[in-house]
């Protein structure tokens, strides 16, 4: 169904009556609107995959954007992308998968390759992903796919770039799974419990989540790990890993003297870790519970109070983890490889971590909001501030349509001297500075931004497009700064567990070249990467909703849906395409299209001439289109008559040319 001619509230009443009868998607103007419906539907089988590619429907799906994505790239050899939005639990992951289950069809015939990328899903899921409150299977990273078909149309490669991970209640999925899943003989090799016997696993209270079978899950892991290549050695070395990180969150501390310094408790847990590691107990328990004091003519080791040597344990088990997730993806990546030779088009699918709003919101929070309010600018310049903008500058007449920008609270995260994220780092390189202090900074700086609200205490609120959020800046600071003891670094390079002293390595090596960022830069950087290969594609998009919090089949909140479709613009998006000119051509190019269709006596030299008689000989009304200066605009579904006349006129030549040389034959 397409809403390009309906009203506002025509639109809500069309998407609900539509969801009802489990049609849950709609277009508006350019946007594909996706209601998530918590259910398996069966409209993503190989048949429908057949009637979008022979276009024998046109009804709105996921399909046919990526149908079209594909379709542009091939005509105009230029790089495409699919951008999904929407808040945590809308239904983007997923749907990223079904735009790559279509493209993987599409781009067919190299079997290997298609299964591969369709695989790399479930292993970054299982590093990346963690149960929320809001939705059981939260992506805890960004993601940008990106799949490369040759000249010919054909499947080439793919890439993953991922952005920053964030935590979140329950760990990551791949604890629980390794716990349930694993063999005899690996639970034995790494000394495993069940997930109930781990801190890290159990502090959460949720440890299984309903309806998922982690062990089952496992198994399809080890698969997929097969099948992205990533060898039998390495799937051990990621398992010892894993199960390091777990040991480590359960090694415990006493008090030793009358200074509250701490010594590592002699138990299972720092034997187990310890061995895992590669390096012996004793090296492991003082990386924990000292630290090196350099003096002129020797080092010290100085002992570490508990408050310090809990932060150091946690710092090292956080650092392992992600600096795995990151050489897990470095790996599917090289076996997904796109050739130096590689000369092809590519469709870019992004699915980033969508906004989130807690009871308490965090830094992570922070760095997810932010994100997400980039991609809105994104989305409304290429909606609303281009085509207008195209509108005025070629001189024909329009009535400004007035859309929600949120360049404001872009601006106040970004612009510079006093900023959310320049404040953050200013205030991180203090090292007297404390949460409260930051809050008070940027209330002293920011109090009169009306994107931004100071509140009591060490928190602040920042109106976001999707609503407002309370951030609690507890942690802000530390979180912030990238920062690793040189002690640690050291021992991890001095352990024998190969991956660790590669990523000490790692690390050495972007200290070296980043100078230090602080943790909101480095995310920074990354997005304005991800958002610089996104200005060169030509942008399809699909909104993603959320019919209801209960993540439940069959509900329908209409207050939570207009709530988001406010937000995100999609009315304006209605507005516009009912209103603006949807299809623009130079007065060349239309000319070029179409011209041949005209009756020799209506020919002209002049391109502007030759527009003029084409919309007249077709009976298109003058309100339907604009002449622009350089361009000619035609509303919505007016070239509709000419192309069908196009079509048929080609296609008798063809059927002509057929039978001339059937005759010459
Ligand atoms: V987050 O920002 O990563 O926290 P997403 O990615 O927007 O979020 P996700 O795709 O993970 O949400 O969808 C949440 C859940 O909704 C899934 O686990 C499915 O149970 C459910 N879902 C989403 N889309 C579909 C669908 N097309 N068909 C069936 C779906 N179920
Ligand atoms: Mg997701």
């Amino acid at each position: 169904m397409k809403l390009g001619y309906l009203n506002e509230p025509s639109v809500l009443h069309n998407i609900k009556l539509r969801y009802s009868q489990d049609m849950i998607y709609t277009k508006a103007g350019r946007v594909l609107i996706a209601v998530n419906p918590f259910k398996d539907l069966q409209i993503f089988g190989n048949d429908h995959v057949s009637a979008y590619r022979q276009k024998l429907t046109n009804s709105p799906h996921v399909f046919a954007v990526a149908d079209e994505a594909f379709t542009e790239m091939m005509r105009d050899e230029a790089n495409q992308s699919i951008i999904i939005s929407g808040e945590s639990g809308s239904g983007k992951t997923e749907t990223a998968k079904i735009v790559m289950q279509y493209l993987a069809a599409l781009g067919g015939s190299n079997r290997g390759i298609e299964d591969k990328i369709l695989q790399t899903n479930l292993v970054l899921e299982a590093f990346g992903n963690a149960k929320t409150s809001r939705n059981e299977n939260s992506s805890r990273f960004g993601k940008l796919m990106e799949i490369h078909f040759s000249t010919m149309g054909k499947f080439y490669g793919a890439k993953s770039r991922v952005v920053q991970l964030a935590s979140s209640e329950r760990s990551y999925h791949i604890f629980y799974q390794l716990c349930a899943g694993s063999s005899f003989v690996l639970k034995e090799r790494l000394n495993l419990r069940a997930a109930s016997y781990y801190k890290y696993l159990n502090q959460s209270e949720c440890l299984m989540i309903d309806g998922i079978d982690d062990a089952k899950k496992f198994h399809q892991l080890m698969k997929a790990l097969d099948i992205v290549q990533i060898c039998k050695e390495d799937q051990e070395l990621i398992f010892t890993v894993l199960a390091a990180i777990l040991w480590l969150g359960n090694i415990s501390f006493k008090v030793a003297d009358s200074e509250n310094h701490i010594e590592v408790l002699d138990d299972e847990a720092v034997t187990s870790a310890a061995r895992l590691m590669g390096c012996s107990t004793q090296a492991l328990k003082a990386a924990l519970s000292t630290q090196k004091i350099q003096s002129e003519k020797d080092t010290n080791a100085k002992k570490l109070i508990l408050q310090k040597a809990i932060h150091t344990r946690d710092k090292i088990a956080t650092f392992m983890y992600e600096n795995l997730f990151n050489w897990i993806v470095d790996q599917v990546n090289k076996s997904l490889q796109v050739g130096k030779q590689y000369t092809g088009k590519s469709i870019n699918i992004l699915d980033i971590n969508g906004f989130e709003s807690f009871q308490k919101n965090s830094f992570e929070q922070f760095c997810i909001n932010y994100a997400n309010e980039r991609l809105q600018q994104h989305l409304i310049r290429h909606l609303f501030k281009d085509e207008q903008e195209d509108y005025e500058s070629d001189g024909i007449e329009w009535t400004k349509i007035d859309f929600k920008d949120n360049q404001e609270c872009v601006n106040l995260f970004e612009k510079k001297p006093h900023s959310l994220l320049s404040l953050l780092d200013e205030e991180s390189n203090f090292s007297k500075a404390s949460d409260l202090t930051f809050a008070n900074k940027l209330k002293q700086h920011l109090g009169t931004n009306p994107c931004f609200k100071g509140e009591r205490g060490r928190a602040f609120s920042v109106r976001h497009y999707e609503g407002e959020v309370l951030y609690d800046t507890n942690g802000f600071l530390e979180k912030n700064r990238n920062t690793m003891p040189s002690d640690s670094i050291q021992f991890l390079a001095s352990c024998k567990c190969e991956l660790l002293p590669l990523f000490s390595k790692t690390f050495d090596l972007s200290l070296k070249c980043s100078q230090e960022q602080s943790v909101c830069q480095k995310f920074k950087g990354q997005l304005f990467n991800l958002m610089d290969q996104l200005e060169c594609t030509t942008p399809h998009f699909i909104r993603c909703i959320r019919p209801n919090i209960k993540q439940l089949p069959d509900i329908y909140d209409e207050g939570l849906v207009l709530q988001q479709l406010k937000c995100s613009g999609i009315l304006e998006v209605v507005r516009i395409s009912r209103a603006g000119y949807p299809t623009r051509m130079t007065h060349q190019e239309f000319c070029t299209r179409y011209g041949f269709l005209l009756s020799e006596a209506n020919k002209s030299q002049d391109p502007l001439s030759t527009s003029v008689a084409i919309l007249q000989q077709f009976n298109i009304p003058s309100e339907m289109c604009q002449f622009g200066y350089t361009k000619l605009y035609l509303r919505a579904g007016q070239t509709d008559s000419l192309e069908l006349k196009r079509k048929q006129v080609l296609q008798g030549t063809v059927v002509l040319q057929k039978y001339f040389r059937g005759y010459q034959a």
